[in-house]
Formats: C-alpha cells, sequence, structure tokens
C-alpha cells in the first residue's frame, strides 16, 4: 500500500488541490526502493559504464562541504514531465531520448543560432562545480555538477542592449512524457532570469554530475543550475534560450503566483505561504539545519539585489 507521509503533502509544490487531482497519479507510483541500472554496477563499473565527461577543472566555486549520496540525488527527484512523486522521474525518464539534441538560444542577440549538443560540450572546459542545492519544499543536497558559468554560452550570441531578462523552456513531448498530462503545473516548463542573473559566474549551464553525464531524472543532456535560488530555478533538460527585453514568465509563478515569486531567491525570512523556509533537511542527515540567506551565497550574489526589497520580491 502506498501511502503519503504528511511532511510530503504538506510542503509539495503543488497546492493540496492539485495534489488530489494528481492522486491518481501517485497511486500508480513505483516502489521507492527500486534502484536505477547504474545503481546496480560496483564504483569501477559505474566508471567503465559512465560517459566519460573527460578531464574536469576543479572549480574554486565549489564548497568544501560532503556531497550528497549520488543514490539519494538521482532516486529523489523533481521534475514533473515525468510524474509529481519523488521516486517516480528515475523509473520513467529511464528511457527519455537526449539524442540528438539541440538548443536554440535567440532573441535580442547579434548572432542568434542553434547549437548542438557535441557543440555545447565543447564551448568551454568543463568543471567540477560543488553547489549546495535546495528545493523550496525544504530538502537540500550538495552535488558536484559538471559543466561551465551560463555566460560562457550567452556570450557566443553576443546579448544586444535590448536584452534584459532570458528566459528557458524544457523539452516537452507527451510521446516520450506521458504522466506530464497529469503535471497540474504549466507546461512547457519555463523559467527566467534577469540578464545580470544570468551572467553571474555561479550561474551554471550544467551538462553532468559525479563525472558522469547527467542522468535523465536529474535533467539530462543540458540543464541549469542556479544555487542561490529554489532549486525549480534549476530548469531540466534545456531546448530554448530567449534573450528578451521584459520580464519572461515561469511555470511555477504561473501555477501558482501567491507561493512563488520571479526573483525566488533562497530567503529563510520569507516564509513559504505554507511553511516555514527558515530550516531544511539535508537528504542522508536526520537534523533540520538552518537555511542561509541566499543559501550560502550572499558573499557572491547579494550587490545583485541590492536596494531592492526582498520580501516583495520574493
Ligand atoms: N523541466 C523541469 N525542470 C525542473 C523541474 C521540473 O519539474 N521540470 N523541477 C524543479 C524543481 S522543483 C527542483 S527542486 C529541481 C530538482 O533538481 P534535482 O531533481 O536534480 O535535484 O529541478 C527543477 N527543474
Ligand atoms: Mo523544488
Amino acid at each position: 500500500m502506498l501511502y503519503l507521509k504528511s511532511a510530503d503533502i504538506s510542503q509539495s509544490e503543488v497546492t493540496p488541490k492539485s495534489l488530489y487531482l494528481n492522486r491518481r497519479n501517485f497511486l500508480a507510483g513505483m516502489p521507492a526502493a527500486f534502484l536505477g541500472a547504474r545503481e546496480l554496477l560496483s564504483p569501477a563499473e559505474r566508471a567503465k559504464a559512465a560517459t566519460g565527461l573527460g578531464n574536469l577543472v576543479k572549480s574554486p566555486l565549489s564548497t568544501s562541504e560532503k556531497t550528497s549520496s549520488f543514490k539519494d540525488v538521482t532516486t529523489y527527484n523533481n521534475f514533473y514531465e515525468f510524474g509529481t512523486s519523488k521516486e517516480q522521474p528515475a523509473q520513467l525518464a529511464k528511457n527519455f531520448k537526449t539524442t540528438p539534441w539541440v538548443v536554440l538560444v535567440e532573441g535580442e542577440a547579434a548572432k542568434p543560432r542553434k547549437f548542438s549538443m557535441e557543440e555545447i560540450l565543447k564551448l568551454s572546459p568543463l568543471e567540477e562545480r560543488i553547489y549546495r542545492h535546495r528545493c523550496v519544499e525544504g530538502w537540500s543536497i550538495v552535488v558536484p555538477w559538471v559543466g561551465y558559468s551560463l555566460s560562457a554560452l550567452l556570450k557566443q550570441v553576443e546579448p544586444t542592449s535590448k536584452a534584459k531578462f532570458v528566459s528557458f523552456e524544457s523539452y516537452y513531448d507527451l510521446k516520450q512524457m506521458p504522466e506530464a498530462r497529469h503535471a497540474g503545473i504549466h507546461l512547457p516548463y519555463v523559467e527566467g532570469l534577469r540578464l545580470d542573473e544570468a551572467m553571474h559566474p555561479l550561474a551554471l549551464l550544467c551538462v553532468g554530475m559525479y563525472g558522469e553525464s547527467l542522468p535523465p531524472q536529474d535533467g539530462a543532456p543540458v540543464r541549469l543550475v542556479v544555487p542561490w535560488k529554489y532549486g525549480f530555478k534549476s530548469i531540466k533538460s534545456l531546448v530554448k534560450i530567449k534573450l528578451v527585453s521584459s520580464q519572461p514568465p515561469s511555470t511555477w509563478n504561473i501555477t501558482n503566483a501567491h507561493e512563488y515569486g520571479f526573483y525566488s531567491n533562497v530567503n529563510p525570512q520569507v516564509d513559504h505561504p505554507r511553511w516555514t523556509q527558515a530550516s531544511e533537511r539535508r537528504l542522508g542527515e536526520v537534523r533540520r539545519r538552518p537555511t542561509l540567506m541566499f543559501n550560502g551565497y550572499a558573499d557572491q550574489v547579494a550587490q545583485l539585489y541590492a536596494g531592492m526589497d526582498l520580501k516583495r520580491n520574493f
């Protein structure tokens, strides 16, 4: 019998009403203990099976905190296109087809163009960046991501002076993502950043984790990781990036504007309407820990918001 723990209900990104509408989905859910094929391999076998990402530059932007386990990070996911429970994406994204893959970068740019995945992988040296990553639901992880600053890609297309924001869109195909019908959120998944946020060196264009290419459930083949914002800003399986002149829509804001603003900076002083944001639980740990302003990246990013009311711009 599959049942929901009360914490899962009270701290889910979707409202209880949407959860109720998704009940069918939960009842059809997979056993939580099921492991992905790669999980069954020994570490040595896994290294052999991995898509080699070559020599990774160790980034000085990394935290020295202990990384979360590969298992936790790849079996407890939010990827609504592949189901709304934490266990579904690892199961239902298994056969997600990520080759060939093309990302269109267009809009207010002198040189808009498409980038194949092969081009993206070669654009800039791949770095290992160990970041804290916190979901608005109150869980967090520390992940050795692989990628490089998003700015390297954006600079390629030469943003014009009219470009003030960047909008992002995920892959969406009901044939590959049948569960998306019951997601209860606006799809295709869209997100946005102000241009200066997108150009900040911490904003990562991510192509891998734990030295390997990204598993489908974590956003293969290419996603964003914006470590000072709640996890939902870190859009997965990116297919489109558009430089725009005004603030673009974002999936969670469209779905529930009362609960999710455009900025979504991690801020322990601004509670979510349905729960506190003052603390979090790191996956693999029992005791909750205090949540840090900007998820611990205040020294690097607070300047971007100087003079802004961060309670109003939540
Ligand atoms: N396309 C897409 N991107 C997404 C989501 C999603 O449902 N669809 N979920 C977001 C949320 S709510 C979180 S917390 C992070 C989770 O990333 P992870 O599963 O790699 O930890 O992905 C974000 N990116
Ligand atoms: Mo999230």
